[in-house]
């Protein structure tokens, strides 16, 4: 019967290239497919395509092959019930992910600038506020390098009133705080010098409530030129006692908290007044982002994380893509289905799908190394040429320190062992790299901490292991781009190899639950 005929046409999904080889996938109904064959010209013959993954009704088969031009193909089907059939003939050029090649040879280091290192005298300093500025980043660029890493991405540092500046009040100007826009030169200036990349967090999503086009449409309402740049709602903007309470001698925190039980009359990032939402439907909002985007480029960045970007519409980020030269790294923060968004209106997003599989497997233990396979491979699946440019974390700025959350030193080198040899950018959260530990109420800032400086308190078995992973990373093409071939993946044990060219990883993770039981070997056989 029909349904029992797989899926393939020769589109982004199912027919990809990276790294020279091709991929070519099949997508079937569970269990309707008991052999599934490619086939190639005669000279060629027929390869076997192995069973990735599982979701739902649905599975997908895949066959690698060498070689990246265009193709002449059709399938073998063998069903459950015995019937055999042709599909195809296709021919095509598999679709080629256009990817700024730089970022592959890549591994990240985040930093949020208030919390790691004061760099100029007299900054204040507080609970909110610790202090930490570009002049700091600056001054510690040798311990960057001692690590290994290439990259850099920083949290927002423009013009802002909080720690965090996530709330906006001037694109075009990097904040006072953190030594203005002399000293991003120079930090700029020596990250190139040591070849380190830099990627900014671009805030689209929303203002600052203190931006000075906000506060003109707070202002003048309807009149204000700026009026279609957010979603107001009704009128007035903002009531009476906002204003007051506003204005009030209250210090600003307290203040903040005062406004958050009020009504106001505009859209806004969580409901945080602070935060008002753009009109990413304003073709004056767009050429904004776009303008501030170039700006940024033109001094120096090398890409953007974009926040919030599960919040504005794909097609804006289309276009701005479009408009970029096209080695400028772009990954957006999209916590759920990675589908709309890559791979055309960015290279990679944070792999919160693949974070959700690290946690599941390897601190929960809830999975089993078989079923974190199937969900490796189904992320991958869904992910196509992709995969290779998204962004992997074990922790950032919103998430728990992943130390504090899986408690076992061991375990954490481990799933690092694994970051570092899987597919995709890999990325340390400043302080993980010394076993840095928030604090264990959880929430939004538990892992924001301040780095430590003093190297008596540092972890130094986390610190060298991830000294050796980084390099292994940075010298290995096999791990940065091979074939990922799943050896063994049986209760908590897992083998794989990355495979590219001639080049072979073999990479053995084993763990119990029982504490500090966790072992990694990566070899080259
Ligand atoms: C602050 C406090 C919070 C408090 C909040 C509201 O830290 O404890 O609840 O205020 O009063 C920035 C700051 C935050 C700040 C926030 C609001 O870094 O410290 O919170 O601004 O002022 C959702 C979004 C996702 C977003 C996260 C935080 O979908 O885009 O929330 N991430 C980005 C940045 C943040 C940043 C902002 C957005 C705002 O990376 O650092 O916050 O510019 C589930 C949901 C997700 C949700 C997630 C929260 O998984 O499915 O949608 O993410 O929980 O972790």
């Amino acid at each position: 019967d029909g349904g029992d005929w797989p899926f393939h046409a020769p589109s982004a999904t199912y027919l990809y290239t990276v790294a020279g080889r091709t991929h070519v996938l099949l997508r079937a109904k569970v269990g309707a497919v008991a052999k599934a064959t490619l086939v190639l010209p005669e000279s060629e013959g027929m390869v076997g395509m192995r069973r990735k993954a599982r979701e739902g009704l649905f599975e997908y088969f895949e066959a690698v092959l060498p070689g990246d031009g265009e193709l002449e193909y059709s399938f073998e089907i063998r069903t459950r019930k015995g019937l055999t059939r042709r599909m195809g003939p296709f021919r095509a050029v598999p679709y080629r992910p256009e990817t700024p090649r730089w970022i592959y040879e890549r591994v990240f280091y985040q930093i949020m600038p208030d919390r790691f290192e004061r760099g100029l005298p007299g900054t204040p300093r507080g609970r909110a506020f610790h202090g930490g500025d570009l002049a700091g980043i600056i001054k510690r660029l040798g311990h960057l390098e001692e690590l290994g890493v290439n990259a850099l991405y920083l949290t927002p540092i423009f013009e802002s009133m909080t720690y965090h500046r996530y709330d906006v009040t001037d694109y075009f100007s990097i904040d006072r705080k953190l030594g203005g826009w002399g000293v991003f030169r120079e930090l700029v200036r020596e990250l190139k010098k040591r070849d380190i990349r830099l990627i900014l967090d671009g805030v689209f999503h929303h203002t600052s409530f203190f931006h000075p086009y906000f506060q003109d449409v707070v202002r003048n309402r309807e009149r204000s030129e700026y009026r279609r740049f957010y979603r107001v709602t009704g009128s007035p903007v903002v009531p009476e006692q906002f204003l007051r309470v506003l204005h009030s001698e209250e210090p600003w925190i307290e203040r903040y908290h005062l406004i958050k039980s009020l009504d106001w009359n505009y859209e806004s990032f969580y409901s945080v007044w602070l935060m008002p939402r753009l009109n990413h439907d304003s073709p004056e909002v767009r050429r904004f982002i776009g303008e501030v985007m170039e700006y940024w480029l033109e001094r120096g960045a090398d890409g953007w994380r974009l926040d919030v970007a599960h919040g504005v519409p794909p097609e804006l980020w289309r276009e701005m893509r479009k408009a970029m030269p096209e080695e400028v790294y772009l990954v957006g923060e999209v916590m759920d289905d990675p589908r709309p968004w890559v791979p055309d209106a960015f290279h990679g997003t944070m792999n919160y799908p693949l974070y959700e599989l690290i946690l599941r497997f390897f601190v929960e233990g809830e999975i089993d190394a078989g079923e974190f396979l199937n969900g490796l491979e189904l992320l991958s699946a869904h992910l196509g040429p992709a995969e290779y440019a998204m962004y992997n974390f074990l922790d950032n700025h919103d998430t728990e320190r992943f130390l504090d959350l899986v408690g076992d030193r061991r375990r954490y080198l481990c799933a690092l062992a694994f970051l570092m040899t899987y597919k995709g950018i890999p990325s340390i959260f400043y302080g993980d790299e010394i076993g840095l530990r928030g604090r264990l109420d959880g929430g939004l800032s538990a892992g924001r901490a301040s780095m430590v400086w003093d190297r008596g308190k540092w972890d130094t078995e986390i610190f060298e292991t991830t000294k050796r992973l980084i390099r292994l990373r940075r010298r290995s093409r096999a791990l940065q781009l091979g074939e990922f071939v799943p050896v063994r993946f049986q209760g908590r044990t897992m083998i794989y190899e990355r495979v590219l060219g001639d080049e072979r990883v073999r990479v053995e993770i084993r763990y119990s639950m029982e504490p500090e039981d966790c072992v990694f070997h990566v070899t080259t056989p």
